[in-house]
């Protein structure tokens, strides 16, 4: 039976065999062998994982504590343009490891069955697809709402959850201003906290999102796990102008890297004349 533990929060058993057609423990082993994981480089255009470890999705400056794979559908026409889901502390070097859903048949295949489920359910239609692997209980997503402002306004977020682990998913209330950011001021307490089924799906309106965080707490010892998250993404980009952006961050990079060594070195210099 659905459950709504909060307006606009919808918990929905078995949401991967009976809405998608999937085997959610199986879906997770299969797309972990199919698909290699990058830890540097991405090869275009080739559906890949994109490990924590990889520069291009470190989270100022630290490892991502879990490994990603991202899928958009095509653009009719347009090949070469990007979906781009901005969270904090999103690169856009981490935009050329997309890939087209049409070079992936097992998730093109469930995302038709969720459009049809969309379409029956007046949902908007979903265009974006991020597959999260968590390897083991330290593999973790901290409190956060999902950033919407690359989001169709009246799109729903979903969360497909898979592998062969239960982890806990926790929600808490956002109260705004509390603390910088606005976010839920640190002594929140979550008002859901319950350990979610493979299969199962989480799905939030863009306002309850926007009302909430949620997240999946470290854990020691749990197992391997993952999730599909369904969105309508409506920024987008030109391949060319990400490839300008990404020059444009290397460059400020390497900018801020030669001045810290030249005050440095300017510094030690000083030292050594006194
Ligand atoms: O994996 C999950 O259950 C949550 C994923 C999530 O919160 C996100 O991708 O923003």
């Amino acid at each position: 039976m659905p459950r709504e533990p909060y307006p606009g929060i919808q918990i929905i058993p078995n949401f991967a065999q009976d809405v998608l057609g999937i085997d959610p423990v199986t879906f997770h082993a299969e797309m972990l062998a199919d698909y290699p994981v990058s830890d540097a480089e991405f090869v275009p255009d080739a559906v890949q994982w994109v490990s924590g470890q990889n520069k291009a999705v470190h989270i100022r400056g630290a490892p991502l504590q879990r490994t990603l794979l991202t899928l958009q559908k095509d653009f009719d026409g347009y090949r070469s343009r990007y979906r781009a889901y901005t969270f904090t502390g999103w690169q856009w070097a981490s935009l050329p490891s997309t890939a087209n859903l049409s070079l992936c048949e097992r998730m093109a295949s469930a995302v038709r069955r969720y459009d049809e489920w969309a379409a029956v359910n007046d949902v908007v239609l979903s265009n974006h697809y991020m597959i999260t692997h968590y390897g083991d209980g330290s593999h973790h997503i901290g409190f956060h709402h999902d950033k919407t402002h690359d989001m169709h306004p009246d799109a729903s977020i979903t969360i497909v959850k898979i592998g062969p682990t239960a982890r806990k998913f926790e929600i808490r209330r956002r109260e705004e201003g509390s603390r910088r950011g606005g976010g839920a001021p640190r002594e929140a307490k979550p008002f859901f906290s319950e350990y979610i089924p493979p299969g199962a799906a989480i799905i939030m309106s863009i306002r309850a999102n926007a009302e909430t965080e949620h997240s999946v707490p470290k854990e020691d010892g749990a197992g391997p796990s993952g999730s599909i998250a369904f969105r309508t993404i409506t920024t987008e980009f030109t391949h060319a102008h990400v490839l300008q952006r990404i020059a444009r961050s290397e460059n400020a990079r390497a900018n801020y890297r030669s001045k810290r060594e030249a005050a440095r070195t300017g510094h030690q210099h000083t030292e050594s004349l006194v």
